[in-house]
């Protein structure tokens, strides 16, 4: 049998381990890139390194998310962020330059290269043939100083698409289906990767719509071949020279099979409030929509917005409905403000937002009590626009468009002819707001604002964990319910101690202080615990609080890798249905837990409270299992060093 692009891409970039689906390999990391709000947690754990120069081939760090500057700490994050990386060998993407993934896809993305990226939708990476992972933070510097990154052998899930959309169906709506199929679990442990003769008929930001979601999936990533419209796409952004032809072989072996047939998608939605609740526009039926956000790194690209601007051409926004946009990138707002796209999407009553994050992150335009908001982004967990009972749905450029005309959710093939938007021979180049690193960076001086704390170590792993049971949660909560962001909470991310008074807050405002009285805690879950972002506050902010171990039935990837870099055991149930056996409230303990994980024996909890015992699994390598026991993946690297 033939191999798949994913081995061919891990084969090529393996450092240990053995390519067998479920066991712990490394490999060696090409690129990294960083936002603002998980960046300066990322660069003050590089900094601790003593590593003078990143390893990288190269390091992009970039501000987009933490735009919105009401007071003085989203701007001294900034300027610490821009020092740093003129420091230590990192280019920085101004803010202003646009969303992280956008411009990376644009300016960086070479195919057959690795990308970890300090955010989850680093995998949009995928539409251009990069293996590209999200990771939290410290990963994410672990490579910069120029170690491997560890991660879980994933299956490789063939995503055969067969034929054509019809039109107004968009790479959105491929996407979807593939969601309403695998749900928000479906891809844990896998990477997906897309073949079939319907992939030459998607652009690679089309690609790129597509791989950005497969982060709902909560695969590890996903990835589309490198072949001649890839070719295109970079030429066009002048550097076809780093193209390079990656396809899998013609008999390749894949793990598991889905076929997609293009031709019989409708457009779709995500329903409020999870990315798998999808249904067709046809479905849902005409409900009243107070307003469409246009944006986001999985649809703002150059073409989406003019194909956005074609549908409001000489037309008005609904009187209800407000509309707003952020362009992906200063590239593609240049590039439409230039053609007149962007006097059209004005004059249509369109709200003109900055190149950045925006509504997507809960930095403003959050929508009126009760409404109903129709966005292109990726997510719509329940809080994340900002207003708690606001209904998201998640949609394509297309759908949105309708819906701001008409006020209502309505199939956008009612909207007539469809005229596709032609990719440009050239893309407007110009990488002025792309700073790179000093040349001289023994005279560069960290600048340092007064809302940036010192990071939190963790205590290693006592002989025995006797920890209360402070919160108990359902399936799939997300790390917007464990750390939520939103314009309050974000400027935050460099203020452990500050931002750790908002863990779980929707969920349970007294947790924090709970956790304080509390000391030692543990927080037990369902299903999917930890989907959703890579921010690896939703493991240090608790790890602040004295929680020290997580007991659920399964975990997303990146959040189960953030708690055990931070020292939080991951456990989980052997007997998913020994669940119900543990209360809010109950006094748990593992008597010798470190022996015991040391002697790779069954872990035991004894309810002190209710007098029943439970097993529970850590699933950890012998590489975590040293980490846990030292209190974190720092404590681990200062004592080896010494
Ligand atoms: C998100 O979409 O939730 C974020 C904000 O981009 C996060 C990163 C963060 O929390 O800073 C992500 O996806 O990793
Ligand atoms: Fe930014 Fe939203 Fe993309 Fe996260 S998902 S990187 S917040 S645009």
């Amino acid at each position: 049998m033939g191999k798949n692009l994913t081995r061919k891409i891990i084969a090529a970039h393996l450092l240990d381990g053995e390519m067998v689906a479920g066991g712990e390999i490394a490999i060696s990391i090409d690129q990294t890139l960083t936002q603002d709000a998980t960046g300066t947690m990322a660069y003050l754990q590089f900094e601790a390194m003593g590593v003078p120069r990143v390893q990288t081939e190269l390091s992009v760090s970039y501000i987009d998310h933490n735009t919105l500057q009401t007071g003085f700490e989203n701007a001294d994050d900034h300027r610490f962020l821009q020092t740093v990386a003129s420091k230590y060998g990192i280019y920085f993407s101004r803010p202003g330059n646009g969303i992280c993934h956008q411009v990376h896809l644009e300016r960086f993305g070479v195919p057959g290269k690795t990308l970890l990226g300090s955010d989850s939708h680093t995998p949009t990476g995928g539409g251009i043939g990069m293996l590209a992972i999200g990771a939290g933070g410290l990963d994410v510097a672990v490579a910069m100083g120029g170690g491997p990154f560890h991660l879980t052998m994933p299956k490789v899930v063939n995503v055969d698409l067969q034929g054509e959309r019809t039109p107004w169906v968009s790479a959105k709506d491929v996407i979807l289906e593939v969601l309403r199929r695998l749900s928000v679990k479906g891809g844990v442990g896998k990477i997906i990767e897309y073949t079939g003769p319907g992939v030459k008929s998607l652009s690679v930001p089309e690609r790129a719509t597509i791989t950005n979601m497969g982060a709902e999936l909560g695969a590890t990533t996903s990835v589309f071949p490198s072949d001649h419209v890839t070719r295109e796409f970079l030429a066009a952004q002048g550097r076809g020279e780093q193209w390079c032809e990656l396809l899998p072989d013609s008999d390749a072996d894949y793990d598991e099979e889905i076929v997609i047939f293009l031709n019989e998608l409708e457009p779709m939605v995500a329903c409020p409030h999870s990315p798998d609740a999808v249904k067709k526009v046809s479905e849902v039926g005409e409900i009243r929509v107070d307003q469409v956000a246009i944006g986001s790194c999985t649809n703002s690209s150059y073409a989406d917005l003019m194909q956005v601007s074609r549908i409001l051409r000489g037309k008005h926004v609904h009187e209800y409905t407000s509309l707003v946009i952020s362009p992906g990138s200063k590239q593609v707002f240049e590039m439409l403000a230039r053609n007149g796209a962007l006097a059209d999407l004005i004059a249509s009553g369109a709200r003109i937002l900055e190149s950045t994050c925006g509504p997507c992150i809960g930095m403003g335009q959050s929508p009126p009590s009760g409404a109903v908001s129709v966005r292109t982004f990726n997510r719509n967990f329940p809080g994340r626009s900002g207003t708690a009972d606001a209904g998201v749905y998640l949609a394509g450029p297309e759908v949105a468009a309708a819906a701001a005309l008409s006020g209502k959710l309505v199939d956008p093939r009612r909207l007539g002819e469809f005229q596709p938007v032609e990719m440009p021979e050239k893309f407007l180049i110009d990488d002025s707001m792309i700073i790179s690193p000093a040349a001289d960076p023994e005279e560069i001086e960290v600048v340092r604002g007064p809302n940036i704390k010192p990071l939190p170590v963790n205590t290693e792993l006592p002989v025995t964990l006797a920890v209360e049971v402070l919160l108990k949660v359902d399936d799939n909560i997300t790390t917007d319910h464990i750390m939520p962001a939103g314009a309050k909470v974000l400027p935050l991310r460099s203020n452990i101690p500050a931002i750790s008074e908002y863990v779980f807050a929707a969920v349970d405002a007294t947790f924090a202080s709970r956790a304080k009285e509390a000391g030692s805690s543990i927080v037990i879950g369902g299903n999917n615990y930890g989907q959703g972002s890579s921010r690896e506050h939703a493991a240090l902010a608790p790890m602040y609080l004295g929680v020290k171990a997580v007991l659920v039935k399964s975990f997303a990837r990146i959040h189960r890798a953030n708690l055990v870099n931070f020292g939080i055991l991951p456990l989980t149930f052997i007997h998913e249905e020994d669940y119900e056996q543990i209360s809010q409230g109950d006094l748990l303990e593992i008597e010798g837990v470190r022996e015991a994980m040391v002697k790779g024996e069954e872990l035991t909890i004894i309810n002190r409270t209710s007098g029943n015992s439970v097993k529970v699994n850590h699933g950890l390598s012998p590489r975590q299992i040293a980490i846990i026991l030292d209190g974190g993946l720092l404590n681990h690297t200062k004592k080896h060093a010494s």
